[in-house]
């Protein structure tokens, strides 16, 4: 693994279209499929105000989480694997039943959900200083690179989904905060989003699919020592640490 950053790729193909970025992405997907890697589910990203305004991007876009990318709560995350990450708090949904759109509603993918739970992502963006346009962040698989899922699983209709206030301590110092109405208005409106989005490609979300709905807080950097934690009102915890 070579783990350094690379020139975006719409600096030497400036017309790269979304549509084109996908089927990038599809490949990207479809090669790390044939190294054995399995798919945990696929990822929202750019859902919230506070990403868009942070990397500049006005659309939510999907990728893949893989299973080399999880890491246990608790557990250690390891700066010399990763190029220059960042952290950011999530809730995710595991699916008890397909979802098919279009036309998929945030109502349905709650009655679809079996649980959710807390979570961090940590994303790796490829690309110089973490700077790319929408087409760039797609074809990087949407800069996944590693998860921590919290230990508790909670019922979606035990609590108000789009009001779990939510803090992002590094080294017990809270970074950001928020609530998770700021992901599209409530975080099963991302699930019903990312099914609409993925019908368009003849795809579907599958029963067993762990699905993360998009950063909550804004991303913030990591360093070699931070220990990194997240609270989720109602959700519990998860954490983990650099080394
Ligand atoms: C793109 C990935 C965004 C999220 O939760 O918004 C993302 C990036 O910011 O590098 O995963
Ligand atoms: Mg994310």
């Amino acid at each position: 693994m070579e783990r350094r950053e690379v020139v975006r790729i719409t600096a030497d193909y400036p017309d790269l279209s979304v549509e084109d970025a996908y089927q990038v992405q599809k490949e990207l997907v479809a090669i790390k499929r044939q190294q054995g890697h399995r798919i945990i589910g696929p990822k929202m990203g750019l859902t919230s105000q506070a990403k868009m305004k942070q990397m500049n991007v006005d659309e939510p876009i999907y990728g893949y989480i893989f299973d080399y990318m999880l890491v246990p709560d608790g557990g250690t995350v390891k700066m010399q694997e990763l190029i220059h990450p960042k952290v950011e708090a999530e809730i995710a949904f595991i699916l008890g039943r397909d979802l098919e759109g279009p036309g998929m509603t945030g109502a349905q993918v709650l009655a679809a959900t079996e649980y959710v739970m807390p979570a961090l992502e940590i994303i790796d963006s490829r690309y110089e200083n973490f700077r790319f346009t929408l087409p760039d962040v797609i074809a990087d698989n949407a800069s996944s690179s590693r998860v921590v899922f919290g230990s508790r699983l909670t019922r979606p209709h035990h609590l108000e989904l789009d009001l779990v206030g939510v803090t992002l301590s590094i080294n017990g110092e809270i970074k950001d905060l928020a609530a998770s109405a700021a992901v599209v208005g409530h975080p099963a409106n991302s699930v019903a989003m990312l099914a609409n989005m993925l019908a368009r490609k003849g795809e579907k979300l599958k029963a067993g699919d762990i699905i993360l709905t998009g950063g909550v807080t804004g991303a913030v950097m990591l360093a070699v020592g931070d220990t990194v934690s997240a609270k989720f009102d109602g959700l519990g915890e998860v954490g983990f640490q650099v080394t």
